[in-house]
């Protein structure tokens, strides 16, 4: 059994992550999405809004779990018995970064394989910042992420 994990901050979902989310679960046993418990960086949701509203968005997935940890992916996928992390990419400045964690990521632990997966051009351009940008202006955000998601950003944000 092939255990994969989509790590990631999620501050929201987006339908950008919901793609990579769906189409691992396609190909993958199971998918871990695990979301990064970072005291150091401020985030609009709580872990625990971020992992519900997870939960809520991928309530028909079957074999997708929705989770958080702390610390080193690495020594949460050991304890998950994980092997594979899913990483999206949108463009070219994704790129440096992603290359520089998968590296650290190999020489930490040999076993675990880095999948870089290819954005939908529908989503190409976008990231949870863009949907709190857009969103904090009070402009729709009805194509970017699901409806859950839509109604918890007017909430948080007092609209
Ligand atoms: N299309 C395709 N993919 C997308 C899109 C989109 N529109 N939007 C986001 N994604 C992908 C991202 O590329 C990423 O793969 C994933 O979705 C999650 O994205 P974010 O932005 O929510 O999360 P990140 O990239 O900020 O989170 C990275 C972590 C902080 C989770 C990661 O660095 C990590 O696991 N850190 C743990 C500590 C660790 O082990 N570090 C490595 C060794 S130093």
């Amino acid at each position: 059994m092939v255990i994969a994990v989509c790590s990631g901050s999620f501050d929201p979902v987006t339908y950008g992550h919901l793609d990579i989310i769906a189409r691992s679960a396609r190909i993958f046993d199971k998918v871990i999405v695990a979301v990064l418990i970072n005291s150091k960086k401020k985030s609009l949701f709580s872990v625990e809004e971020r992992v519900e509203l997870l939960r809520q968005a991928t309530a028909g997935m079957e074999n997708v779990e929705i989770d958080s940890f702390e610390g080193l992916l690495i020594e949460y996928m050991q304890k998950r018995g994980a092997r594979v992390i899913v990483r999206g990419l949108r463009a070219v400045s994704d790129f440096e970064y992603e290359m520089q964690v998968a590296s650290i990521n190999k020489k930490l632990d040999e076993e675990v394989e880095t999948f870089f997966m290819m954005t939908n051009n529908k989503y190409s351009y976008l990231s949870s910042s863009i949907v709190k940008e857009v969103a904090s202006y009070k402009a729709s955000v009805s194509d970017l992420v699901p409806p859950v998601v839509e109604k918890a950003l007017k909430e948080k944000l007092g609209q």
